[in-house]
């Protein structure tokens, strides 16, 4: 969401919660989100929750047509793969992230980590089969697509087990690692998450 709010140029205030800083139990963080997870957008009095819907609230209220369309079914072809990133990508990220960097090496369970390896590649091959020979997902520009999906290919490039990308998934890594939002709000340093099995 932060990657999308540099490429709409907004200026925002940053509060972390959550993880090491904590305060997402608290009765006001609950208040704004009930589930205590972050990240939650608030703008006014509006307060939103789960990070594709706050792509798409920000795309709608201060992106042009470009990052997602107003046309009901040119909309699908980008929210699609929003929904597809929450049902398939980030559960596969999230095998190869936890069970393999997060988890203590003598906790790992190496047949988990293989099968969320090839989970991850079978979803880069779909990402790679929607891509083509376009530079974007939908297209010649950048939409909430590829923000949703293209922000969990840092880390698991980064981590140091082989996912194999096909290699137009990797020109289009190359391209958004190229855009300053990418770079300054995903390409962070991780390793301090490195064996830590606590949020
Ligand atoms: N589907 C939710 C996932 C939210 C979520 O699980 N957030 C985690 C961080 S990625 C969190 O708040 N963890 C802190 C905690 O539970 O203490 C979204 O995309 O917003």
């Amino acid at each position: 969401m932060l990657w999308l709010a540099d490429e709409l140029n907004l200026e925002y205030d940053r509060v972390e919660a959550g993880g090491r800083f904590g305060g997402n139990q608290s009765t006001s963080f609950l208040a704004m989100n009930p589930h205590g997870k972050v990240p939650v957008l608030q703008d006014g009095s509006n307060v939103v929750w789960e990070s594709n819907t706050i792509l798409r609230y920000l795309a709608d209220a201060y992106g042009d047509a470009k990052w997602i369309s107003t046309d009901p079914y040119t909309r699908t072809l980008v929210d699609r793969w929003l929904d597809w990133s929450i049902d398939r990508l980030e559960p596969a990220f999230v095998g190869v992230f936890w069970g393999y960097y997060r988890t203590p090496v003598e906790h790992r369970i190496q047949a988990d980590i293989d099968s969320a390896v090839l989970r991850c590649e079978d979803c880069l091959i779909r990402l790679g089969g929607q891509l083509g020979g376009q530079p974007y997902l939908n297209g010649d520009e950048p939409t909430i697509a590829d923000i949703a999906t293209g922000v969990f290919l840092y880390r698991l490039v980064e981590i140091d087990l082989p996912v194999t990308l096909p290699d137009n998934v990797c020109a289009w890594y190359s391209r958004l690692a190229g855009r300053s939002g990418y770079r300054r709000q995903v390409m962070s340093d991780f390793s301090e998450l490195y064996g830590r099995i606590e949020y």
